[in-house]
């Protein structure tokens, strides 16, 4: 595919009808609180976008996040976002391997210095040197430090990626146990560790693919990332919590609260507080864009929500008190009043 060739070009290619790419703009701009008129911006600005250059580094991970984003099923304008970027390098995707896949990796970063999107899935290991992972001989680290210099906007998809994640557990209760010494990018740009750059945290483990492709979808248009909440994460997709979007969320303004899993409160849609569900701490859309084309959600499923989208979710998850309570120590408020 040609690098000039515009979105819209690309999505008749595709057979996508002008009505269904102006109903995805709709949503998008109304998920991200533009006016009328801006909607209206925001699909002549998608529609003109050229393909921008994307180079994607995976390091301490689980693959999860590359899996969310192309998770099968119909080929939604979303999913054909991901499809229309230049994927210049993806370690997981691309077939070339070895010097040839690391040659690509620097002529494209060369060929579009200053202007592409740095996308970075998995944490970054410090302690040693860095040894503790390596790509073509070169750490994690020293690869990250390299790509950040030029690049026009960073996106840290994954909780890994974005705070350390699974990779830096046990990090606040035995801080020995994180023996790569895994850390999110934004943290290395903080510490001086390699060049600050605009970024964006797109967190959960994995991540809300349309998230994903929203975050990217508003960078086409308006050249800057969205407005962010205090974790760097867009405020569009993580401005409520899971909590306040919960279809449980009656059961529990009501009083109703399932006691084990199994029983009938769980089976009936009563709220899952009391086992544990962390979402009144978690921000996230995951109960109202949910997954796999909008089948289903954790709490929807009978699951409560682990808080995946939020720093240290799983060192949090291994504290229970006397009562069992999974958490409790991470929160005081306990029961939530709204
Ligand atoms: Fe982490 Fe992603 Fe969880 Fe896995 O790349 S956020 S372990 S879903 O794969 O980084």
């Amino acid at each position: 595919m040609p690098h000039d060739e515009t979105f819209i070009d690309f999505l008749m290619r595709r057979g996508v009808s002008r009505r269904s790419f102006l109903t995805y703009c709709t949503a998008t701009a109304a998920t991200f609180g533009l006016s009328a008129e801006a909607e209206i911006g925001m699909a002549a600005g998608l529609a003109a976008a050229p393909r921008p250059s994307i180079i994607w580094l995976s390091f301490q991970e689980c693959t999860g996040c590359t899996e969310s984003l192309t998770r099968s099923g119909a080929p939604t304008i979303e999913a054909l976002i991901l499809d229309h970027l230049s994927l210049d390098y993806h370690h997981t995707l691309q077939a070339a391997s070895g010097e040839a896949a690391e040659q690509a990796r620097r002529n494209a970063m060369e060929a579009n210095y200053g202007r592409y999107v740095l996308v970075v899935d998995g944490s970054v290991p410090t302690a040693d040197g860095g040894v503790w992972s390596t790509i073509a001989g070169t750490t994690n680290l020293a690869m990250l430090a390299e790509a950040v210099r030029g690049a026009a906007l960073v996106i840290a998809v994954g909780t890994c990626a974005a705070f350390g994640g699974v990779p830096a557990a046990a990090a606040i209760a035995a801080p020995n146990l994180n023996q790569s010494g895994a850390r999110g990018v934004a943290e290395l740009m903080e510490t001086g560790d390699i060049e600050t750059r605009p970024i964006v945290n797109v967190s959960g483990c994995p991540p809300v693919p349309e998230v994903i492709s929203g975050t990217i979808a508003y960078f086409l248009v308006n050249g800057a990332s969205p407005p962010l909440d205090a974790s760097r994460r867009p405020i569009a997709y993580y401005g409520k919590t899971v909590h306040e979007r919960c279809t449980r969320l009656p059961s529990y303004k009501a009083g109703r609260f399932a006691l084990a899993f199994d029983d009938a409160g769980a089976r009936n849609g009563y709220c899952l507080l009391q086992l544990g569900c962390k979402g009144p701490l978690t921000y996230n859309v995951c109960p109202t864009q949910r997954w796999n084309l909008g089948t289903s959600f954790p709490m929807h499923s009978g699951h409560g929500c682990l808080g995946c989208s939020e720093a240290d979710f799983w060192d949090r998850a291994l504290a229970a008190d006397a009562s069992g309570f999974i958490g409790s120590a991470f929160y005081p408020d306990f029961p939530p009043q709204t």
